[in-house]
């Protein structure tokens, strides 16, 4: 059983969400002209508005009072410094060291392992410039277009949502595709558009032994190999991402089109190491390194910035807020900035994997809710779907609004209509409308037996993040916040942020079930759904 609700600050905030429960946002702002100005804040371009949120400064104080008796202070030194963060795994968790863009030295063992980072980002840099500048050719002698890069999960996610999110930077004789699904519908779509010739895959993988992957990159060597006829193709249109050299070689990538990272770099924050490589190739390493300084300058911030005035501090415990003394179970990411409409499935990975989990560091059983489930999609669309719920349903949904002052591509005049919709949102769903100001905006219309059905009772919070134009260093600042705000979770929490054991389980039942599906293995210890599911797949065949 886990301590940590039976804490003073912990007690203190339970009462004080008793003392704020009926208390409207509306409430809020009539009692404070300066509540904006208050509860609003700026570091790294970026603009953080959590005023319409049900709380106040006395909130704001206990939440600190939290995470300063969880230990926030000591495990973000110890996140910088290189200690075992991750203890199930006994590891750092080091992707800061990745982004480090100043001349600290950042040591794991003893050792400062900034030479080795900046050795790797050099050697991407080499590459990507031979690729971009049509110097890399292919087997028959033509310069690439495209890049496919083969991996799942953080080795596919935070690639895929860059690229997509930095389109406008893309080089114009490039495009890049992701492949992560087992289903080889994917990988089909993809080999359907790209030309053999030139194309190049890059194998994704930290393990290098992930069955999606390392299947996907078997047939799309099968795909290549069936059109250029000749063994030797394969250096000249397969290099590989990976800790693990020998099964790089084994699978029959040269070491020398391999790039390396560590097992300090977690799966789900590994897009900074060169795992990034689809993201730099199509982006260019100037503009990746933009994205690494925008990471780097957010990491700064969070390591030095006093908690009240920390962004990512605030982000996460006001999520701590809502889970932990409203019991929200999930959290919208509402991007107005096409760009990011990837950005929530990559933080559904990033909170959900790192903070799902029920038990404390210490093994015992949590008592209170962990991680909400995390979901959204690009802002106006969701409107036409299910902002409903949000506006008059039963619950209550914190929402993340992530809003562009300029999009990237704005040529026909559409953008003051899109701020219009994302400010009108969070301000309808913060306001609401009461009967008489339904009465009054319906006029002759109004039906009072139809009157319920026009109310909306507002109080519904949302943070708001705005940028001025979304840029390499905005992206990287961005996704460093949501990063930050997940440990700072975690530590009041109590729990790993950096292992996954979650997704052990049903991997082996995978492998265990494979021989029964090819008919190589006995069924009959299976449960019953499951047997009855393997005689339906064998009866279709
Ligand atoms: C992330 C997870 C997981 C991992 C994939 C791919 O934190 O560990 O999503 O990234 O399972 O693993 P490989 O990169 O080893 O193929």
């Amino acid at each position: 059983m886990s301590s940590q609700q039976h804490s003073q600050a912990w007690k203190a905030l339970q009462t004080h969400q008793h003392s704020l429960k009926n208390t409207h946002l509306r409430d809020l702002f009539a009692q404070n002209p300066q509540r904006f100005e208050q509860l609003s804040m700026q570091t790294c371009g970026i603009l953080f508005d959590y005023s319409k949120n049900r709380l106040s400064a006395e909130t704001l104080t206990l939440l600190q009072g939290l995470a300063q008796d969880s230990g926030l202070n000591d495990w973000r030194e110890r996140l910088f410094n290189g200690a075992v963060v991750n203890n199930t795994e006994q590891r750092a968790a080091l992707h800061v060291a990745l982004r480090n863009r100043s001349d600290r030295p950042i040591q794991v063992d003893g050792h400062n392992v900034m030479p080795k980072v900046n050795q790797v980002l050099d050697k991407m840099r080499r590459f990507c410039h031979t690729v971009r500048e049509g110097e890399w050719l292919g087997h028959t002698g033509k310069p690439i277009q495209s890049i496919v890069n083969i991996g799942i999960g953080g080795s596919d996610l935070g690639p895929k949502m860059v690229t997509e999110a930095l389109d406008n930077y893309r080089h114009p004789r490039l495009h890049t595709y992701f492949d992560s699904n087992l289903d080889a519908a994917q990988l089909n779509h993809i080999l359907s558009i790209v030309d053999p010739e030139t194309t190049l895959f890059i194998v994704a993988s930290k393990t290098f032994s992930t069955q999606e992957t390392l299947t996907n990159a078997r047939s799309a060597r099968q795909w290549l190999l069936e059109h250029l006829q000749d063994d030797s193709a394969v250096s000249k249109h397969f290099v590989a991402v990976s800790t693990h050299t020998e099964r790089v070689k084994a699978f029959g990538i040269d070491p020398e089109n391999m790039f390396e990272f560590w097992d300090w770099v977690g799966g789900r924050y590994s897009l900074w190491s060169a795992i990034g490589l689809s993201v730099a190739v199509t982006i260019g390493m100037d503009n990746y390194l933009r994205l690494l300084s925008g990471a780097h300058a957010m990491d700064e911030h969070f390591r030095t910035a006093p908690l009240e005035q920390n962004m990512p501090v605030l982000l996460g415990l006001i999520g701590v807020w809502y889970t932990n003394f409203w019991q929200t179970r999930t959290q919208a990411i509402l991007p107005y900035d096409y760009a990011l409409k990837l950005l929530p499935f990559y933080l559904q990975q990033l909170e959900m994997e790192s903070n799902g989990k029920r038990v404390t560091r210490e093994g015992q059983a949590v008592e209170y809710n962990t991680c909400p489930v995390v979901w959204g999609t690009a802002g106006n669309n969701g409107q036409h779907a299910y902002y409903q719920l949000l506006h008059q349903g039963t619950q209550l949904i914190p929402a993340d609004f992530i809003v562009a002052v300029h999009s990237q591509a704005d040529k026909y005049g559409h953008q003051n209509p899109v701020l219009a919709n994302a400010l009108a949102q969070t301000r309808a769903l913060m306001l609401g409308r009461n009967s008489e100001e339904t009465r009054a905006a319906l006029g002759d219309e109004c039906d009072e037996a139809h009157l319920p059905h026009r109310l909306f009772p507002g109080n519904q919070p949302s943070n708001l993040l705005m940028y001025q134009t979304l840029t390499p260093d905005i992206l990287g600042s961005l996704i460093a916040l949501y990063e930050h705000k997940v440990f700072v979770q975690s530590v009041c929490w109590g729990i790993n942020p950096f292992d996954q054991w979650g997704v052990e389980l049903g991997k082996q039942m995978a492998a265990e079930l494979l021989p029964a599906l090819e008919g190589q293995a006995d069924a009959s210890h299976y449960d019953g759904s499951t047997q009855g599911l393997l005689a339906f797949i064998q009866s279709h065949r």
